[in-house]
């Protein structure tokens, strides 16, 4: 008999957060996807302007592109990409990731069991810049850099620092007892997926405590802290909307 823990969880869904615990979630099938399950994290229908999941593929399972630009990042297996126009097959392991511009026909196919996070997000377009390109890379990488200075607290960028993208994603990696310098407001909104280690996460109004395989949905605006507690360091993946005023 499973059990049904009376009810309880760390899940919490607030209007301007959501922390979201692995005992909560919920797994559906996609237009596109088969052999395997999506988790969809946080969607439009939450209030929130892009679409976050962890999508389990069986041996064999695909992808297909969605209905927007679309980043996929590696959690766990090894998978294969093909871009249609091209004979390439980008192989993919943990770590390894893509970003897919609209409408750009690709399939993504699981060699082995595979987790993959999928953001999706509407492009919005700006007139002084190309639209962004296919790429590929390995967050093993990429360049360390040292947030505020802080050498216990390190930012890789999947994405390169250019005004063409409408996003960005980032993994932030604190060393055992690192925290960010300040509580953050912002109108850019997160979506956050807990890869390594934990801590005390500050949202709003409350302090929670956060581990692996958790996921966090900021809305703009909501106050956020986080400190790391542990031996181990902690690690996340990290969404946001950037490079655009925020008027429509
Ligand atoms: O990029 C960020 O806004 C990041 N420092 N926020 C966060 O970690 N909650
Ligand atoms: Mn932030």
């Amino acid at each position: 008999m499973p059990m049904h823990n009376l009810g309880q969880t760390r899940s919490s869904i607030k209007r301007d957060h959501f922390l979201l615990t692995p005992d909560t979630f919920i797994r559906t099938p996609l237009p596109g996807l088969t052999n395997g399950v999506a988790i969809v994290h946080v969607a439009p229908a939450a209030g929130a302007a892009f679409t976050q999941m962890t999508v389990e593929l069986e041996p064999g399972g695909t992808l297909t592109e969605g209905p927007t630009q679309r980043l996929l990042y590696v959690l766990e297996g090894k998978l294969t990409l093909s871009i249609e126009g091209s004979r390439k097959l980008h192989k993919l392991a943990p770590g390894g990731y893509a970003y897919i511009p609209s409408e750009h026909t690709h399939t993504l196919t699981a060699v082995t069991a595979a987790r993959i996070a999928v953001i999706d997000k509407p492009f919005l377009p700006l007139e002084s810049e190309p639209n962004p390109e296919f790429l590929i890379g390995r967050e093993q990488d990429l360049p360390a850099a040292p947030l505020g200075g802080d050498p216990d607290l390190i930012v890789r960028s999947l994405l390169p620092a250019s005004m063409a993208f409408d996003f960005a994603c980032n993994t932030m990696t604190y060393a055992p007892g690192a925290a960010l310098s300040q509580v953050e407001v912002h109108y850019m909104e997160h979506g956050l997926l807990m890869l390594e280690g934990g801590g005390i996460y500050r949202l709003g109004d409350q302090w929670y405590p956060t581990t692996a395989g958790d996921f966090i949905w900021m809305a703009p605006y909501c106050p956020q802290w986080f400190g790391a507690i542990g031996k181990k360091p902690a690690k996340y993946l990290i969404y946001k909307d950037f490079n655009r005023y925020s008027l429509l």
